[in-house]
């Protein structure tokens, strides 16, 4: 993007600047593992979380306006209105996994929320949860209180952005659950626009942003299988990787079976066949 600005940028995308008012996220192949990026990466993931995105923002619209404005040719690249985004992560949470079962685990809440006793790792929550959970600039992001959030950005605001995230993901998660898919939790982040109006940014719902566990497969009482990292999980496993940077190469067969999921996820959830996808991404936009 050489005649862009560039921003940003995370471990697997990049952010430009088109103009004043729109920014260009695009998505890289890249792909990380216990927190490392691989130097191996997956034909056209960025490609499908894109799609994804574009796919829930035109789904999602209703619920809450968005920052997409087009996607473009290459499919992996989004221009976005810019926002001024809340400095808080917005995460929901329908079963218990990760770091709020580690919360629940040592303290019987996550994020301020009591939650009955005796639940199994991995179990669905009697409802959905709102855990917001600070932006770190490095590291990992922090859990923090309802109250924590509310204050960092203003009392009637979180009230609004907790019922939006949670119907968010409520919706969401009933159309992939249909597609056999899980959504486990999924992260959130909203801004405000000029006009003062919440809006949804950043990538919504797609792997990186979310749990996705196979639906056949899913069993309380253990850590489930991950729908799109399995086969590269497994395989670092068997390498002997003490989880530190550099990670090891991947072998062509677990990225082509890894791609493989990420286009299964896509058109399980979207019911739009990829190569449609790649040769017009507008598809996904209704
Ligand atoms: C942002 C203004 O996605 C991020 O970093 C990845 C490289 C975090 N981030 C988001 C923004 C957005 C969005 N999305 C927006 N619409 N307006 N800023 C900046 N960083």
């Amino acid at each position: 993007m050489p005649e862009l600005q560039h921003v940003a940028s995370g471990k697997i995308r990049e952010i430009y600047s088109i103009d004043e008012e729109k920014l260009l996220l695009v998505a890289s192949d890249r792909i990380s593992t216990f927190d490392v990026v691989l130097p191996t990466e997956i034909p056209d993931k960025g490609r499908v979380l894109t799609g994804l995105s574009g796919y829930w923002f035109t789904l999602l619209g209703p619920i809450v306006p968005n920052h997409m404005l087009a996607i473009r040719e290459d499919g992996r690249s989004m221009e976005c209105r810019r926002l001024e985004m809340l400095p808080i992560e917005c995460v929901v949470r329908g079963y218990i996994t990760g770091s709020g079962w580690k919360d629940y685990k040592t303290t019987g809440k996550v994020c301020g929320h009591r939650l009955p006793e005796g639940l199994q790792e991995s179990q669905q929550l009697p409802e959905p949860i709102f855990t917001p959970a600070t932006k770190a600039t490095s590291g990992h992001d922090e859990n923090i209180t309802r109250d924590q959030a509310a204050e960092l950005v203003g009392h009637d605001l979180f009230r609004r952005v907790e019922e939006v995230s949670l119907l968010l993901y409520r919706t969401a998660a009933e159309h992939a659950l249909a597609a056999g898919i899980i959504i486990a939790d999924t992260k959130f982040e909203l801004g405000l626009d000029s006009a003062g109006n919440l809006v949804l940014g950043d990538e919504a719902l797609t792997p990186d942003s979310s749990r996705f566990w196979p639906g056949d497969t899913y069993e309380p009482g253990r850590g489930q299988d991950s729908f799109d990292k399995q086969y590269v999980r497994d395989y670092c496993e068997t390498t002997g990787w003490d989880k530190t940077d550099p990670g090891p190469e991947l072998p062509d067969d677990v990225v082509h079976a890894t791609r493989a999921k990420y286009v299964e996820a896509f058109e399980r959830l979207t019911t739009i066949p990829f190569p449609a996808y790649l040769e017009d991404p507008s598809v996904v936009l209704g």
